[in-house]
């Protein structure tokens, strides 16, 4: 069994109730949830949007390989509506991102696991350090606590519901 760190998030539609959805979807179709962060309300980062982002950090403990819970995030993110667009970042119903997958190092072609930019981005740290702040992330060597400390990050993250 492996744990596994998702970041999930959106910012069109019903925030609240696609997070609800996906967070069982992953329960269904990846193993079973551990842990949920609170959702936090988060500025878009990377883009300029006038809706703001939910995002919050599941923990599922899964016996899938990490491609085949790739397959699994990327059916449930199409289920749920996404549509994809050209722009680099832009705006989107739901985005399931794999944070950790233990302290496994993956890169190739689909995957590279940690996410590679979770350290410039306070909408990951923050909920992230709230369930794991002692994870040392493999790649970095450091805490989620300390790497949360030291990210220059200034875009506003504020608890949604707890
Ligand atoms: N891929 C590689 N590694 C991973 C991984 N660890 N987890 C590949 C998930 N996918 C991974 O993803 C593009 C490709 O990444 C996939 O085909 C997969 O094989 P995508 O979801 O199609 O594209 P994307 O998410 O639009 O682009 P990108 O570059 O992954 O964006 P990010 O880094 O996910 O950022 N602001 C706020 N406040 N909150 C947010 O949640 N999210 C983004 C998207 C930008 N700004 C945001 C937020
Ligand atoms: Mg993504």
């Amino acid at each position: 069994m492996a744990k596994v760190y998702f970041l999930i998030g959106g910012n069109l539609g019903d925030r609240e109730q696609i997070l609800q959805s996906t967070v069982e979807a992953l329960g269904n179709d990846v193993g079973k949830v551990l842990n949920v962060s609170a959702i936090y309300e988060t500025e878009p980062w990377g883009f300029e949007h006038e809706q703001s982002f939910l995002n919050q950090v599941v923990v599922v403990e899964s016996n899938l390989l990490p491609e085949a819970v790739l397959d699994q995030t990327q059916r449930i993110e199409k289920d749920l509506g996404r549509v994809r667009k050209k722009n680099r970042y832009s705006e989107r119903t739901i985005d399931v991102d794999i944070l950790f997958y233990d302290d496994l190092i993956i890169d190739t072609e689909r995957l590279e696991v940690p996410h590679p930019r979770m350290g410039e981005r306070m909408f990951a740290l923050a909920p992230l350090a709230e369930i794991a702040p002692d994870f040392i992330h493999p790649l970095m060597d450091k805490s989620i606590l300390e790497m949360k400390s030291s990210c220059p990050d200034t875009s506003e993250v504020s608890v949604f519901k707890v």
